[in-house]
């Protein structure tokens, strides 16, 4: 299996349009990111695969795990290092099955409610979120705040990746917290500069320990 790492850029082409998956994966990969997760909610099913297994072969070159979110179809064709599942996508169980034990099989939870099902149905890490406000996600959830971030990482037995609203500033929170990292949006999409904006956040996760 890839690494889970600590530093997940979601790419993103809707709330912003100056870059592209691609041109977001190099970047976010010059500036210290270690995972990469193609997010792409529409379009054509060819053009969508054909950008992932790009993506893949970008990621593949610099070590990077580079993982799919939603779409299995699309994981398995870019032959991606894992998926990354929300709770009412396709099924983590039937995921593992057909991905086997050494793709990553990431589950999304907004209360500990979702992160201990996460849990029982096999996830290998746990996206939980929003931690904070977020404009980036429209069904985003209840805002959970650090406390029961907090309580998650306390109670489940899984790397605990903090999502939404995080930026530099707040990420020593997060991870004081106990979460094993970050998966950020509008931090380094929507930035002027997305490589700069990634090594921020990089920096910040390197200051604030392990
Ligand atoms: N899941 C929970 S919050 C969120 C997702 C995908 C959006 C994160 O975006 P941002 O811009 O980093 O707040
Ligand atoms: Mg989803």
């Amino acid at each position: 299996m890839k690494k889970i790492g600590r530093l997940h850029i979601l790419t993103d082409v809707v709330l912003q349009s100056r870059f592209s998956h691609l041109d977001l994966t190099g970047m976010a990969v010059s500036g210290g990111a270690d995972v990469i997760q193609f997010r792409q909610k529409s379009g054509s099913t060819r053009e969508v695969i054909e950008v992932a297994q790009q993506m893949k072969r970008m990621c593949a070159e610099s070590d990077v795990t580079f993982i799919v979110n939603d779409r299995m179809d699309v994981a398995i064709a870019a032959e991606a290092d894992g998926v990354h599942l929300g709770q009412d996508d396709f099924p983590i169980p039937l995921a593992r099955e057909m991905l086997g034990k050494d793709r990553i099989i990431g589950g999304s939870a907004a209360t500990m409610e979702e992160a201990r099902i996460c849990l029982s149905e096999g996830a290998d890490y746990v996206g939980f979120g929003p931690v904070f406000p977020t404009t980036s996600k429209d069904d985003a959830g209840p805002v959970s705040g650090i406390e029961i971030l907090k309580q998650v990482v306390k109670e489940i037995p899984l790397p605990i990746i903090a999502i939404g609203g995080v930026v530099a500033d707040n990420t020593p929170d997060v991870i004081q917290a106990g979460a094993r990292g970050i998966a950020v949006i509008s931090a380094v999409c929507c930035q002027e500069d997305p490589e700069q904006a990634t090594r921020d956040l990089y920096n910040a996760l390197q200051k604030s320990g392990s």
